[in-house]
């Protein structure tokens, strides 16, 4: 049966470590998957999660099966971190927490459960976007459609493209948008652009579905997690998709949640029900191990501000490399001006350059990036900053 299967292509941006991985040049650049890094190159286990992980280790008493929605002290830390303590939603009963594999598994369940809502519902993606949510969302079988949101040009978003473009949805129809740092151009909304948003979701009555992979790395956790918790108190429902794979270095722990603001209590209980069911078809119940980890950390002020000033070190990480980056290239004299890149938010940034550039980029400096010209900032380090700066200003001037 299997013989008629057609070979398929790598991840284009997963595919991009293994090239790299293989070339010999010693001054390579690696700046494809989103994964933060230090300036050594490296991607740390976080010392709080160390930490946390002696302290479970050593009192954990079993490995039978978790709770189908994962641990109540666990959902309990997610619903004040992710909303923000004691907001009105979650103080109604409206909020069904439950925890995911992951942020693309939460956003999978999700999708699943939407279609169960409404078959018919059609789910709005940014142009562009990261391309795992066609697939995450798409493979469900709900039609996408597609809405302008940054304008190569100006470098920064496309908000009345946007808002012109949603004024085309209607009741049933789901908007996708990343809650801050969006993947792959760092071009976030501001309040009072969610504020708008918000009038408009009130307007055209379509459900917001924020995905949030990166709380903390924009501009802080209450900052970034803005529209969540805006949304969730003006509009009778939301959708939530959040990662702890990058906030808490927990990648391959594939820890994250997924919450559905409803109406009512009733109706988020519900809910809650069937995303269990959703979750039971597809794995039963979710690993342990890194929710575990969060919830120690959450819950142990000690841990909590070690764990609070790691992830400061890594935003002002990313924002110091920002802005070396933007002022080695104009060191170099070239004209083009890259100071959008200082403005946005998050791991990533367009450069800005054509597929060709981006192609000699890589045979003739090793250094890589999303065909898109998307770079991980991270990739970056004040030992490769003015290779990387000298190598874009010259592909740009030919
Ligand atoms: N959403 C966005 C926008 C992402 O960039 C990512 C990847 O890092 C995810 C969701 C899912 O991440 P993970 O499944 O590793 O938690
Ligand atoms: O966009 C990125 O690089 C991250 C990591 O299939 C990632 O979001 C990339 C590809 C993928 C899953 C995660």
């Amino acid at each position: 049966m299997f013989e008629s299967m057609p070979s398929l292509p790598a991840d284009p941006i997963l595919g991009l470590t293994v090239a790299c991985r293989a070339d010999t040049n010693p001054n390579k650049v690696d700046l494809g998957v989103g994964v933060y890094k230090n300036e050594a190159g490296v991607t740390p286990v976080l010392k709080a999660v160390k930490q946390a992980e002696a302290q479970y280790d050593a009192s954990e008493a079993s490995k039978a099966y978790l709770p189908a929605q994962g641990t109540e002290g666990f959902l309990a830390q997610v619903n004040d971190l992710v909303f923000g303590e004691g907001h009105s939603a979650v103080a109604a009963g409206r909020v069904a927490t439950i925890q995911g594999t992951g942020g693309c598994g939460s956003l999978r369940v999700a999708a699943e459960l939407i279609k169960r809502a409404n078959s018919h519902a059609k789910i709005w993606i940014s142009d562009p976007s990261w391309p795992n949510h066609a697939s995450l969302l798409g493979s469900s079988g709900l039609d996408l459609a597609f809405y302008p949101y940054y304008d190569r040009d100006q470098q920064a978003i496309a908000f009345d493209q946007m808002m012109a473009a949603l004024a085309n949805t209607g009741p049933g129809d789901v908007v996708l948008v990343h809650a801050c740092c969006h993947n792959p151009s760092g071009a976030d909304l501001t309040t009072e652009q969610w504020q708008q948003l918000t009038d408009l979701a009130l307007a055209r009555g379509f459900t917001p579905f924020i995905d949030m992979a990166y709380q903390g790395f924009g501009d802080g956790l209450a900052i970034d997690a803005q529209g969540i918790r805006y949304m969730a108190d003006k509009l009778p429902e939301v959708v939530v998709a959040n990662s702890f794979s990058k906030n808490f270095g927990l990648y391959r722990e594939r820890v994250g949640t997924i919450s559905i603001v409803a109406q009512t209590a009733s109706q988020a209980d519900v809910v809650k029900g069937q995303m269990l069911n959703v979750a039971r078809a597809i794995y039963s119940m979710p690993p342990s191990h890194g929710a575990a980890i969060v919830e120690t950390i959450l819950s142990n002020p000690e841990l909590k501000s070690m764990w609070l000033s790691e992830l400061d070190e890594m935003r002002d990480r990313i924002l110091h490399l920002r802005q070396s980056l933007v002022k080695a290239i104009a060191n170099t004299g070239c004209e083009r001006d890259f100071s959008f890149i200082e403005r946005q938010k998050g791991m990533f940034s367009f450069v800005g350059i054509t597929p060709s550039q981006v192609e000699e980029l890589k045979t003739a400096y090793s250094i890589y990036m999303v065909d898109s010209s998307r770079i991980n900032i991270c990739g970056l380090s004040s030992s490769n900053v003015a290779y990387v700066a000298d190598a874009i200003a010259s592909v740009v001037s030919k």
